[in-house]
């Protein structure tokens, strides 16, 4: 069966039943997974029990049905993983993007004059929010909506028919260059960029200095070969770029840059820092959950978000316009795809945030409540934190990840 695919060496490996986590337990659930596993099969174990704990919860609410919430774990949509897709459904997927790398823009050509597609208007509104939609109580939930409306996007004007796939940034670390997500294959996201002699990126607030890869100049391979991108850069981490965009106001058409690093995969993406926030010290609360996912930079540690930016390099280093890597949806879809982990298996935090509602508090500003908008501007209406704090709420999310 599909869903449980690794089952038997996970089994093997996790040295115990998978049982599920007692819905009332906000202390770290009892999983023993061993910390000198690959990550992936410790992933594989995690989704196991975040498996078993939403049917468990599912058979509850049967029992005792609220109101209709118009979504089940039988009728949510799966976002899969890359790798497990065919290859003709990464090359619907694939399509689709370009569809929306070509439509016509519908954003307010007053205030975004350098989006040209229906791809800029996404790039924009992530530019235009930069300072309020990172680093505080919007950011997981913000991008988790700005995931979903790309979704639709992809399709409701490109008639796409799956689901947003993700990038398992455990897979392919010794070299991410063999990533079906970054092989340069017709199948891909894209491969490196060409060689761009460049003094590597700096990373997290400028803290931490990441060594340059083999790439660094435009994506050279795949379909998104010379992709064109017209908003930004406004702060990239890699070095290099000759021209700085001021804002969206600020057009500037060029090539999407790469440079894949497996010197970050190999560092970061491991199986402690997988344990240390879903069952470890850092999933106890929101709030460390949430800190550490982001970095702790002046501790040298990019955190597992940053890490997915600086791995691509590039384009996607540039914390405003880091959108137009093609790539960049894949990667917060794993994003997402650990904070549902993260919040099925934490049921009593998983409705907190934590953080204010300015970048690392600068300027300082009030805590961020549930009740806070969240605004995509043209792509989708706004809605509240609140909405998108479970994904099988229904209002409107309703998907799960395998
Ligand atoms: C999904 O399942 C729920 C609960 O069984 C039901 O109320 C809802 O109508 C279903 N939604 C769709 C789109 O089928
Ligand atoms: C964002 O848009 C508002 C208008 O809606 C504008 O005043 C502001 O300067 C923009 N900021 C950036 C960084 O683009
Ligand atoms: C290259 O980057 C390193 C690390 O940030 C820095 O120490 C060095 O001065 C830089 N060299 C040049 C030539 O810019
Ligand atoms: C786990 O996260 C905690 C809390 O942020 C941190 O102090 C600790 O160093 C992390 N442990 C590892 C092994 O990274
Ligand atoms: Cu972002």
């Amino acid at each position: 069966m599909r869903l449980f695919h690794a089952v038997s060496a996970v089994q093997l490996l996790a040295g115990c039943l998978v049982t599920a986590v007692p819905l009332d337990s906000s202390s770290t659930p009892d999983i023993d997974i061993d910390p000198a596993a690959n990550p992936i099969d410790a992933l594989a174990v995690l989704q196991q029990h975040v498996y078993a704990t939403l049917e468990q919860s599912d058979a509850v609410e049967k029992r005792s049905p609220k109101a209709p919430k118009g979504c089940s774990l039988a009728n949510a949509s799966i976002r899969q993983d890359w790798e497990h897709l065919s290859k003709a459904d990464r090359k619907a997927y694939i399509k689709a993007v370009q569809c929306l790398r070509t439509l016509p823009s519908k954003s307010d050509k007053s205030w975004a004059p350098a989006a040209r597609t229906r791809y800029d208007d996404f790039v924009a509104i992530h530019v235009n929010l930069t300072q309020s939609i990172h680093g505080n109580g919007l950011f997981l939930t913000w991008h988790r909506y700005f995931v979903w409306a790309y979704e639709q996007a992809l399709r409701q004007e490109c008639g796409y028919k799956g689901y947003q796939p993700y990038w398992n940034w455990f897979s392919h670390t010794d070299d991410i260059h063999k990533s079906p997500v970054f092989d340069g294959s017709d199948t891909s996201m894209g491969g490196d960029g060409e060689f761009f002699a460049h003094n590597g990126s700096l990373g997290g607030a400028k803290l931490i200095a990441i060594p340059s890869g083999n790439g660094g100049g435009c994506i050279k391979s795949g379909p998104f070969k010379n992709t064109q991108a017209n908003i930004g850069p406004m702060s990239p981490g890699m070095q290099g770029f000759d021209h700085l965009a001021v804002d969206i106001t600020d057009y500037n058409p060029r090539c999407v840059r790469r440079d894949l690093s497996s010197y970050i995969t190999k560092k970061w993406f491991t199986t402690a820092n997988l344990l240390n926030v879903t069952v470890g010290a850092a999933s106890k609360t929101h709030r460390l959950f949430w800190t550490e996912v982001q970095g702790r930079y002046p501790d040298g540690f990019l955190g597992l978000h940053t890490s997915g930016h600086y791995t691509m390099g590039g384009d996607a280093t540039d914390l405003y316009s880091s959108v137009n890597d093609p790539a960049f949806w894949l990667h917060h879809a794993m994003l997402d795809r650990i904070y549902w982990i993260w919040q099925t298996l934490h049921p009593l935090e998983a409705n907190k945030i934590a953080g204010t509602l300015t970048l690392q508090n600068k300027p300082p500003s009030r805590d961020a409540t549930i009740d806070d908008l969240l605004d995509l501007g043209v792509n989708a209406k706004t809605m509240k934190i609140r909405d998108m704090l479970n994904t099988l709420g229904g209002t409107p999310l309703c998907y799960i990840y395998l």
